[in-house]
């Protein structure tokens, strides 16, 4: 993986630059649509180049270990080729859901005994493990296998998990670095900096990751509960002491304003559900603000959703229809609002690229901020 920088503002510390990677290049800042199991919910393939022009997609170690599992995904040549997507993939851990989902876990030294959600059975993950689960995934960027506390956590909770973090981090770099990809190209490994909402341990656990001089980097343990300052407090505080010549990744962040704030701050990647769940549910992310598809308000407007966009499905369905297929929960819906909100973000992410590289980038986002969240 290579990691080129071409321009830092003057203004704020956002940044343009390109990821190289076996599958292809990312033109950062970029948004990373979630697709759990293989699929981001509702949205094919080839919407997901032609209308959303995703550039990488995440999936999720610990729903693909369960379904379809490992012995599939290696038959079938990797994820890649299982879903037919040939642009990177980044892969999480499982260090989160395993917290989130998982049932009865258990988290010990040596790695996360829990039941899976879906059969009861009895798993045990260990940093090891997970690293042979993403090689046999074929993830172009793996995650390290992390404790996320949540918010808030007391002090020594906070800092015995951040330190296991760092143990099980150690433990997973011996395992990349002593293992191969097993279809013929090269992955990489992101570690991810926790440490609660404590100045003192971020700081610690962003000096440690730093030090290990992986590829990239990741920031996890934000976008739990905080509130919104917080989460940027210590967003700012990480950044800058990450490495400015790699990518820096906010993981599960956020609203359009919360990415352009943490774009502001120095980060260059981002995932959320955000764009596909609110989808799901009828709430919309456009250039003209957020709406709500269900509201009585949109019932004759025949107007596209949304003409800011380059889009086929943002400039060809109305409102009216929309709203329609939404309250007769039709799955025609959930394609056209899913596909729509990730194409709202991907463009988001892109216009903020181009302002870096224009140098305004400090003044448009403060313009863009009111505007995107605004209720219409
Ligand atoms: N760790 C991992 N994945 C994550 C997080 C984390 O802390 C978060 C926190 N916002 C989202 N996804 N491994």
């Amino acid at each position: 993986m290579k990691f080129e920088l071409h321009t830092t503002d003057k203004n704020s510390s956002a940044r343009a630059g390109t990821i190289t990677t076996a599958h292809g290049q990312i033109q950062t800042p970029i948004f990373m649509p979630v697709g759990t199991l293989g699929t981001v919910k509702g949205v094919p393939p080839e919407a997901l180049k032609d209308q959303v022009k995703a550039q990488i997609i995440l999936g999720n170690t610990y729903h693909l270990y369960l379904r379809p599992n490992t012995e599939v995904l290696e038959a079938a040549g990797g994820l890649h080729k299982f879903m037919t997507w040939d642009r990177p993939i980044l892969t999480d851990s499982g260090g989160y859901q395993v917290y989130s989902l998982g049932q009865m876990r258990k988290i010990k030294e040596e790695g996360v005994i829990f039941k899976s959600h879906i059969d009861g059975s009895k798993l045990n993950f260990t940093p090891e493990y997970v690293m042979d689960i993403q090689r046999t995934i074929g993830a172009d960027i793996m995650m390290a296998f992390d404790e996320c506390p949540p918010y808030p956590s007391d002090y020594d909770y906070a800092k015995k998990s951040m330190e296991m973090t760092h143990r099980w981090l150690k433990r997973c770099i011996n395992r990349f670095d002593s293992t191969e990809g097993k279809y013929g190209y090269e992955q990489t490994l992101f570690p991810i900096v926790q440490g609660s909402t404590y100045k003192d341990l971020r700081r610690a656990s962003a000096e440690f990751v730093a030090e290990q001089n992986r590829e990239g980097n990741a920031i996890g343990g934000l976008s739990v509960g905080e509130p919104a300052e917080k989460m940027y407090e210590f967003t700012e505080l990480v950044c800058d002491i990450l490495p400015k010549d790699k990518p820096r990744y906010l993981m599960g962040v956020g609203t359009p304003a919360n990415i352009l704030e943490g774009i502001a701050l120095g980060v260059d990647m981002f995932d959320c559900v955000m764009p596909t769940r609110n989808a799901r549910n009828g709430m919309l992310f456009t250039t003209k603000g957020i709406i709500n598809i269900k509201n009585k308000k949109w019932e004759k407007d025949f107007s596209v959703l949304d003409d800011g966009l380059d889009c086929h499905v943002s400039n060809t369905y109305s409102k009216s229809y929309l709203r329609h297929l939404n309250k007769a929960n039709e799955i025609l819906g959930a394609y056209i609002a899913s596909t729509h909100n990730l194409a709202f973000y991907l463009h988001l992410v892109g216009e903020a690229r181009k302002h870096i590289l224009a140098g305004d980038f400090a003044s448009w986002k403060k313009e863009q901020v009111e505007v995107l969240m605004q209720r219409l």
